[in-house]
């Protein structure tokens, strides 16, 4: 089998999305998630003008020969645009390769060693008792697993949390739209809510909270001692992940569970926090983390330590990745839990999908490859258009993480 072309579709139902459309010489094709929140272009013009010129004439089945192509083979390795084009490749090539194959994703990866794929809902509210109620509908929708964001006291504009009652969705039109914050007021409030949110809801449901880069180590390590009495399932990005050292602190103090890697894009952004076992969850997603050939070895590697997976599944990632996810999370015996808000309903005039979501788990359906598919017509509909990420600035004006 070999490839005979390649193409990249942009296209904007509601929000950007970038995919790779891989076809072969026996008339399968395979499509892969190349979305990078507010870069987009950086990674479509990546994949047309280095990757896919290459691709031309590969047996597609080489996965783990083409994946080391594109990483090892070129000089300027990592980084999330890179990645997320390696990605890309390497998710469109397994969905080709289990279609020729007849059989779904997750058989060639391992098989089923689940048949339901826990996931976890969002409660976003403006204040204290508005995350309390907004908790209660995703309860009452089936979900047993809720993360828990809330508008701060004293600040405009909180992370996770929409203007009117809009779905999360935190890139903007335009240039970055600018946001301030303060930590002590944050640090001051969490163990508020959440001692607030666990005497509403009791001990059955699991409670998750996403720091969002933004305190140091020693804060991160009191917020995180701070909420042991809650039973956090997880505290997701408690500090920036650079300095892997830095979450030593978090775990001498504390053990709260620790999630961190969205942001990530390689097994080395890893290996301190493995190998120490810093963290319990591993958050890199198959789209940003080098897809399925390499999450496939940082799974592996988790597994030896005790950590699982909790892969981010927000709305900038497309349909295609969460289908790939979810075979994934099906093979895999460390699955944690998996992230997910739905995409809006205009998302699948573009894409079809074989997943459904019933009382707090989703279900992947058996058609062959990740099953996801792309209506190319109704993409050109919804062309690109400019959005970026927010930037964060404390109330004094210093430059922060968002
Ligand atoms: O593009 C960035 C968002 O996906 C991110 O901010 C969402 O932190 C996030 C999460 O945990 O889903
Ligand atoms: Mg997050």
């Amino acid at each position: 089998m070999k490839i005979i072309s390649a193409k990249v579709i942009v296209c904007c139902p509601g929000r950007n999305f970038v995919t790779l459309k891989i076809s072969t010489d026996q008339g399968f094709y395979g499509l892969g998630d190349a979305t990078l929140n507010g870069r987009e272009k950086a990674v479509a013009t990546y994949l047309d003008e280095y990757c896919i010129p290459a691709l031309i004439g590969r047996d597609p089945r080489n996965t783990e020969d083409i994946w080391h192509y594109f990483y090892r083979g070129v000089y300027w390795k990592r980084g999330a645009v890179t990645m997320a084009a390696v990605s890309a490749i390497d998710m469109a090539l397994w969905d080709i390769k289990a279609k020729a194959l007849n059989t779904p994703l997750y058989n060639i990866l391992g098989g089923k060693s689940r048949d339901r794929i826990l996931v976890y809902a969002h409660a976003n509210g403006k204040n204290l008792d508005d995350t309390i109620e907004k908790a209660g509908l995703e309860k009452e929708k089936g979900f047993r697993a809720i993360r828990i964001q809330s508008g701060i006291p004293g600040l405009d504009h909180t992370y996770g949390v929409s203007e009117g009652n809009k779905p999360y969705e935190p890139a903007q039109q335009g240039l970055p739209r600018e946001d301030s914050w303060d930590t002590s007021k944050y640090l001051n409030f969490v163990p508020e809510l959440f001692a607030k949110v666990r005497k509403a809801f009791g001990e059955e449901i699991h409670l998750l909270h996403d720091v969002h880069h933004r305190c140091t180590p020693v804060e991160a390590a009191r917020l995180a001692r701070e909420l042991e009495p809650f039973h956090l399932f997880w505290l997701e990005d408690p500090v920036t992940g650079e300095l892997q050292e830095g979450l030593r602190l978090i775990r001498q103090h504390s053990v709260t569970p620790v999630a961190i890697g969205e942001v990530f894009n390689s097994i080395y952004d890893y290996t301190t926090l493995i190998t120490e076992q810093l963290i319990d969850y591993i958050r890199m997603p198959l789209v940003h983390g080098g897809g399925i050939t390499h999450l496939m070895k940082v799974a592996a590697m988790a597994s030896v330590y005790h950590i699982h997976t909790g892969f981010h599944g927000a709305t900038d990632l497309s349909p295609v990745n969460l289908a790939a996810t979810l075979h994934f999370n099906t093979a895999i015996n460390n699955f944690g839990i998996q992230e997910y808000m739905p995409h809006q309903e205009i998302v699948h005039e573009v894409f079809t999908v074989n997943y459904q979501f019933r009382q707090g788990y989703l279900y992947i359906d058996d058609s062959p490859g990740i099953g996801v598919d792309i209506d190319e017509k109704a993409a050109a509909k919804y062309p690109y258009s400019m959005a970026c990420l927010p930037v964060n600035r404390k109330s004094d004006g210093t430059m922060f993480y968002w």
